[in-house]
């Protein structure tokens, strides 16, 4: 075990600092990519880094990368990092925590005057949450070589804004090209569910992430008076959505325990009280740790579109935009996570993330592996998210540990 130690303190003001910005009345953070709130964490972020010493870079989709010298220059970095950006009605920790972390880990390298063979570097990738845009992680997409750039900076918000046009709006489009060799990957990151907390355990080794799949689906049907049209001849967009709404559900509780199954946007026009919907828009967030039960869903999915449009006259439009698969993470990297929670004497237990990540990503270019820690009553994506002093330091003493066993003094 190494004698240095992170700053649990320094690190606790660091995340209370950067919750200003984008706090929202009921104690969370409302940071959507690429707005003007996100570049003002985005700039702290960047102050940070150079205060603690870093070379700062960006590259082309807005990527951020603080970097600490290593003895071997030409080394590639263990890298360690997570997201700036959040939920609309996110949290103080969400993402912004394995930031921060990793920056800790940094000014603690600092603080042990500690040179380190291979450099350090902590990262922030943009739009994370595929909130604003979608998908979900498209900035780590690119730099896995999972999406093209062209792709990555031409995503569109529901305003058709672009990425590339917003990272040049807020002087977030770096001219470094996106992707470069890394050592190793580490993110650390609140678990976003309950098993932790009823477990009481301090530390989750993270092995697989869950596959998941989004879709947009259209349903158009017919724009009508609410007062003189028959129930009989009415094509109403909403109730096809409603049933298909409520198809999604069943197709998560049918796969229970492990499947996921969610409608988080809906749109309907013309949304007038007394105007039979004529079209409705909406998305759905179906995942599982098992591909072939995945794909199962998948296909109970559009045969309830199918349906349903059958049955209410509607036209329906399902269009899968995302499909990302369940990772495996890099069992020597998980192993190092587990040797450092057990060297430290914190309890841990192997668990699969819930949530997407970053590191699902950079997994398929570099060793990659994650260290979660509870958040209380398992509520994440909502502005009560909260977690403890407590846990956010040993989260960064774990990251802390596994990093320089990759790094070697
Ligand atoms: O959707 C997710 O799992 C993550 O919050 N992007
Ligand atoms: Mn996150
Ligand atoms: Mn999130």
């Amino acid at each position: 075990m190494t004698e240095i130690r992170i700053d649990g303190a320094r690190l606790w003001k660091s995340l209370m600092d950067m919750a200003k910005i984008g706090a929202t009345d009921k104690g969370g953070v409302c940071r959507l990519a690429l707005t003007d709130v996100d570049k003002a964490a985005r700039d702290l972020f960047v102050k940070w880094c150079e205060e603690a010493g870093c070379e700062v870079t960006v590259d082309r989709m807005g990527n951020i990368f603080g970097r600490r010298a290593g003895r071997d220059p030409s080394s590639p970095p263990v890298m360690t990092g997570s997201h700036i950006d959040s939920q609309p009605t996110g949290g103080k920790f969400d993402g912004i925590y394995g930031v921060l972390a990793g920056l800790e880990v940094i000014r603690a390298l600092n603080d042990a005057g500690v040179s380190t063979n291979a450099p350090i570097e902590v990262s922030a990738w943009t739009n994370e949450e595929g909130s604003r845009f979608a998908p979900a992680m498209v900035a780590s997409g690119v730099f896995a070589g999972v999406f093209d750039l062209d792709y990555g900076l031409g995503r569109k918000d529901l305003d058709g804004k672009t990425i590339g046009e917003e990272l040049a709006r807020i002087g977030y489009a770096g001219d470094a090209p996106v992707g470069k060799p890394v050592r190793a990957f580490f993110e650390a990151h609140i678990e976003q569910g309950p098993i932790l907390e009823a477990e009481q355990t301090t530390i989750g080794v993270v092995t697989h992430a869950q596959g998941q799949r989004w879709y947009e689906c259209t349903f158009t049907g017919q724009e009508a008076h609410a007062g003189p049209t028959p129930m009989r001849t009415r094509r109403d967009a909403l109730v096809g959505a409603a049933r298909v709404i409520d198809a999604v559900n069943r197709i998560g509780h049918a796969n229970a325990p492990l499947a996921c199954a969610t409608v988080g946007l809906v749109q309907v026009f013309p949304n007038s009280r007394n105007t039979i919907p004529g079209r409705v828009f909406f998305t759905v967030d179906l995942r599982h740790p098992d591909d072939a039960t995945l794909r199962a869903m998948d296909a109970e999915l559009r045969a309830a579109v199918a349906k349903t449009s059958e049955e209410i006259g509607l036209q329906s439009a399902l269009e899968e935009i995302w499909y990302s698969p369940p990772v495996p993470f890099d069992v020597e990297c998980v192993a190092a996570v587990r040797r450092a929670a057990e060297r430290l004497g914190y309890s841990h237990r192997d668990i699969v993330s819930g949530a997407g990540h970053d590191a699902c990503y950079v997994a398929r270019v570099a060793p990659t592996a994650m260290v979660f820690i509870p958040c209380e009553g398992g509520i994440s994506h909502n502005e009560i998210e909260s977690a403890t002093p407590e846990h956010v330091a040993a989260g960064c003493q774990v990251l802390l540990e596994a990093m320089l066993e990759r790094a070697g003094r």
